[in-house]
Order: C-alpha cells, then structure tokens, then sequence
C-alpha cells in the first residue's frame, strides 16, 4: 500500500483527485495533468458508459478535473452503435459527444472500423453464405456516412481503422481485407472525408514499437499518399508492461511516424503483471492462465508504486521531450478498477495500470507525471 507520510500529503492528494490544488510542506505545489502538459499536447482519457454521463460518483471529479480530451471506451463500437443490419443505437454516444461538448473538451470517435465488436450480419447473409465485396463496401459506406454525419462538426478526430495489421506488419486477415481487400482501408478514410471534411481522421494500432509492425505502417501511410488519402495522425496504443517496450523503442516509434505525420498516444497504460503470452500484444481475445500471474489482488506493494511511477516517468519525459509531434496522449481509463487490462487474460486477474487507484486516490505515478512536466518547465 501507499506509505502516506503526512496528513497534509494525504489531503493533498485527495484534493488533486477533486482537482483542486494544495502545497503541503512537503510537496512541491501540484497542479492537474491538463495543465502541466497545457503547452504541450492534450491529456485524454477513455470512458466507460457512466463516466461519458458525468455519473460515477469517483471517476467524474477526476475525468472533469484532470483531462480535457475524451475518447468512448466502447460505446462507438460497431456492435454498440450499429447492433443490427437496419438498427443503430446512438443513446450512449449522443451522450458521450454532449458530455465532452458540456466540459469543452476535444472529442474523439473510436473506432469506425475493426474486426473485434462487429456482429457476424456485417459480413454474412442470414443463411451464413459471405457478403460479396460490393455489399461489403455498401454496409461499410452506410455504416460511416451516418455516424460521422451525425457527428459532423461536434467530434473533433476520429479512429477510422483501428488494428489492421498483423504483429509483422503484414496487413491482418480479418473479414475486411479476405472480403475487400486491401483497400478497405483508403475507402474508409473516403468515406469518413466525405462526411465531414474537417474532422481529423486517424490510423490506430498497438505494438508499433516493434520495428517490424511499424515498417507495415509506414508502408500502410505510404500507400494510403499515394492513392490521394489523407490521414491526419497516428495513434500509438501504447499499452505498455513494465519490461516491455524499452524506452528507446517508444521514442524510436516517435520519431519515425513522427516524420510522416501527426502521433497521437491514444491508449496509455502500463500494466504491471507478467506480459502474456508474448511481448507488446493488446489482442483482446488472448486468453491463458500460470503461475505467478495474478500477485497483487490485494494492493500493490510500495516497490511497485515506486517502479510504475518511474516507468511513468521514463514514458513521459519521452513524450514531452517530442510534443512537437505528439498531438494528445490519452489515458486508457480512469481508475485501475476500471481498466480492461482487470480479467485479461483470465477472469479475477487484478491489475493497476492507470494514474488513480480504485478508490480514486492518485498513485505516485500521478506524482511522477506531473513532475516531468515540472522539471521541463
Ligand atoms: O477497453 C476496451 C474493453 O472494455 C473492451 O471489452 C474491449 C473490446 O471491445 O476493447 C477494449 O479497448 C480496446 C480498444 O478499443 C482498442 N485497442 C485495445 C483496447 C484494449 O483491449
């Protein structure tokens, strides 16, 4: 647990979980996340469906306080918004676009296309028999034009396609690429142009740390130029472990896409059990159990706190020492309660990965975020 040294430290960080300042005698004076990174890129994070209504009573004082860019967790996803062939569900991301509208925030749709949460109807007839390219294509163009329509003007940049490669790059078999093919992805961003020109459009994916997956994205940017498709930015997921990327990796990856186009940290997390089954991977799927994988349902002992903070720290003077290529570095989550990273890759898995632990109290990775922006200053 947390070694609390005094009671105005304690308070301290209780307030700054309310967003309210306070210099206890022994901290320097504390500010937010969104304003210690002001002049440097945006502070997101993603919400889940009571968050993006400004009801949960430990995550909103936090979200409005601390943030001031805002991603859905889950509520854009297709199967959420498009559940059926002649069906869309907007009740939950009509919320979430007022709620980032009321707080002033820079609003972000995830995701319009991906392989994960999308129903068996998108990609087959009723009797099982595969949609031809044609009917894809339609299904596809209906199901962007009318979302990003609606949005028009209110959702400030959009994940178009999310996840499209597989771990070497190569472009990953799902039934968009073995149905359309390749260039499912140029006629996704098309039609996310056509609907609202000023929206930002973006390429999103994991692991691109790895040099190998990251030379299918610089292929994928510099296919997407060459047939005339714009992509306004890069998210990097960057869904981190504690030995796994190394930092120069993430900086590596920074400086490279940053060469080509706007970066964006568009899933931060750092997860503190043992990487599993192999390095980098964010494949919400994965399932497997062993050994030593699940040691801290209780609490995370203070040597862990210490060694998030610092790997936090390590990520962070990464990121703001290249702000002028990161647009936003977005949290994924608020609280480690309310992390996906929890029950991955087996149920009862605990994990503390985020800023806030499950009480909303900020960790001494809150801390340690706040004092790079600090020493840069
Ligand atoms: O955090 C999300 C979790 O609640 C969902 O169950 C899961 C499947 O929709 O997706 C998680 O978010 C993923 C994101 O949309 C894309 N990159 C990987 C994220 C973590 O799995």
């Amino acid at each position: 647990m947390i070694a609390r040294t005094s009671l105005a430290a304690t308070v301290c960080l209780l307030t700054v979980a309310a967003g309210a300042g306070c210099t206890p005698e022994t901290e320097n004076p504390t500010t937010t996340l969104r304003d210690s990174y002001a002049d440097a890129f945006l502070i997101g994070v993603a919400l889940n469906d009571p968050q993006l209504r400004g009801e949960d009573p430990r995550g909103t004082p936090i979200v409005e306080s601390q943030f001031n860019s805002i991603t859905p967790e889950n509520v854009m996803k297709w199967e959420s918004i498009h559940p059926e062939a002649d069906r869309y569900d907007f009740e939950s991301a009509d919320a979430f676009v007022a709620y980032g509208e009321a707080n002033n925030m820079f609003i972000v749709g995830h995701t319009l296309v991906w392989h994960e949460q999308v129903g068996d109807w998108v990609f087959e007839h009723p009797d099982g028999t595969p949609r031809s390219r044609g009917e894809l294509l339609a299904i596809l163009e209906d199901h962007i034009t009318t979302i990003v329509t609606r949005y028009r003007g209110r959702v400030n940049g959009w994940d178009v396609v999310n996840e499209a490669l597989a771990d070497d790059g190569s472009l990953r078999e799902s039934p968009w690429s073995q149905i359309i093919g390749e260039d499912y992805i140029a006629h996704a961003f098309r039609f996310a142009r056509a609907a609202d020109p000023d929206a930002e459009l973006y390429y999103n994916d994991y692991g691109l740390e790895s040099a190998e997956k990251r030379a299918g994205a610089v292929r994928l940017l510099a296919d997407l130029n060459d047939a005339g498709v714009a992509v306004d930015g890069i998210g990097v997921q960057t869904h981190m472990w504690m030995d796994w990327p190394a930092i120069d990796d993430i900086e590596q990856q920074i400086e490279e896409l940053g060469r080509l186009t706007n970066v964006m940290v568009t899933e931060l997390d750092i997860g503190v059990l043992k990487d599993f089954p192999d390095q980098g991977s964010a494949d919400v799927s994965l399932r497997g159990d062993g050994p030593g994988m699940n040691p801290y349902t209780e609490g995370l002992p203070d040597s862990v706190h210490t060694a998030l903070a610092d790997r936090y720290a390590a990520a962070f003077s990464v990121f703001h020492r290249h702000r002028d290529k990161i647009t936003r570095v977005t949290f994924w989550g608020v609280t480690d309660g309310d992390s996906w990273r929890n029950n991955w890759v087996f149920p009862g898995r605990t994990n503390h990965p985020l800023l806030f632990d499950r009480n909303g109290s900020p960790k001494p990775a809150f801390n340690s975020v706040l004092e790079v922006a600090r020493a840069n200053h």
